[in-house]
């Protein structure tokens, strides 16, 4: 394949809602689209790394620097590009995988709108829709919690994620557990809001029979989750913490994690997403996808993703208008709680023109 050049764009969107988290509210999510141009298509990338540096180290102005100076010039270096030799590579740069999963992606689109395939063709989806759970932020009281958990499985949502932090766990747990019974697919994220001291109080959520509580403890503390495990009978899902496929199979090896929840964006890539898919069928361990906030393009792929055979747990992948008012795409949507997966070649989804240009911030153009 040879390309023509590559497109960086900021965009900002606002969310229908404040989404509140341990570490932090969401309003407006800022995000670099990458477009990649050869002579006969376009393809298109999502970064979803946040505003600020809070859920991991990247953040969308250190995207878009690497992206310009270093991600970009090395793929447009490559004498034949594709997908395989982008991810070599960018592996030759030290972190930022969100940058580099959207570069990547841009890449893998391209190529799979010249050839015709779909993005689940190719990673080898097995399902034409996936079940959708959402994840609803920390609120400032109860009532209000129940408000919005009411509203979301009045709209179909098949699982509950709540975000949770000290101070918000037991009793919002409790309270949507006791209105909603035994039936409810029930889980909690707490983005590494505790330690290894707090094992006995989050030992209290286990008579609530949640699916898994999400990342407790920080990123770097395998050992910490492994602990962890031996103190609370609630399953440890890792997030932050799973940044690779290797860091994926030490982690279930050492016992700090029994799913794992999957985002490309985090992991480099489609590709590194596949194989911690792969590794994680090989041990027994399911996954789930994650979500970040993320439009219809990083959604596009995300479903397809979600649509492989070990993602056996409903994922963050809800509707278009859970996050916001007007998609750049086509919107997401319910239907009886699931996500359809596109068939049309590539991502099967593009932005709509006067969409996107209702939220560009800047663009800028790097030439082959
Ligand atoms: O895309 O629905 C979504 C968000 C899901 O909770 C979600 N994501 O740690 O899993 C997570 C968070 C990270 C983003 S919070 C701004
Ligand atoms: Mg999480």
């Amino acid at each position: 394949m040879k390309l023509e050049g590559v497109e960086l764009r900021r965009i900002a969107m606002p969310l229908v809602a404040p989404f509140r988290t341990s570490f932090g509210t969401e309003l407006n999510r800022e995000v670099v689209l990458v477009r990649v141009v050869s002579p006969d298509a376009e393809g298109w990338g999502e970064c979803v790394a946040m505003s600020a540096p809070r859920y991991s180290s990247e953040y969308v102005d250190a995207a878009a620097d690497v992206l310009r100076r270093f991600l970009v010039p090395a793929l447009l270096a490559l004498p034949d590009p594709d997908v395989y030799g982008a991810e070599r590579a960018f592996a030759r740069f030290k972190g930022h995988p969100m940058a580099k999963a959207a570069l990547e992606s841009a890449v893998l689109d391209v190529s799979l709108r010249e050839s015709g395939t779909s993005f689940g063709t190719f990673l080898g989806a097995v399902h034409d829709t996936v079940p959708a759970g959402v994840s609803v932020g920390i609120m400032d009281s109860v009532p209000e919690l129940l408000t919005a958990v009411d509203r979301y499985l009045d709209e179909g949502y098949l699982r509950i994620k709540l975000k949770i932090e000290p101070g918000w766990d037991v009793a919002p747990v409790r309270a949507v557990r006791e209105r909603y019974g035994a039936e409810l697919l029930l889980q909690v994220d707490a983005n590494t809001a505790y330690t290894l001291a707090d094992a006995r109080h989050l030992a209290k959520l286990d008579p609530f029979d949640l699916l898994l509580i999400e990342q407790p403890l920080p990123e770097h503390d395998l050992a910490g989750h492994a602990s962890l495990a031996q103190l609370v009978r609630t399953p440890i899902c890792l997030d932050e913490s799973i940044t690779s496929a290797a860091v994926a199979v030490h982690a279930i090896n050492i016992g700090a994690t029994r799913i794992v929840n999957i985002k490309p964006g985090r992991v480099g890539g489609y590709l590194e997403a596949r194989r911690i898919h792969d590794v994680c069928a090989a041990h027994g361990i399911p996954v789930w996808c994650g979500g970040m906030l993320e439009t219809g393009i990083g959604r596009a792929a995300n479903v397809a993703l979600a649509a492989l055979p070990n993602f056996t747990l409903p994922g963050d992948t809800s509707a278009s208008d859970r996050y916001y008012t007007r998609d750049i795409t086509d919107p997401f949507v319910l239907e009886d709680g699931h996500v359809r997966v596109p068939t049309g070649a590539g991502l099967g989804v593009e932005p709509d023109p006067d969409a996107l240009d209702a939220v560009t911030v800047s663009t800028e153009w790097l030439a082959a």
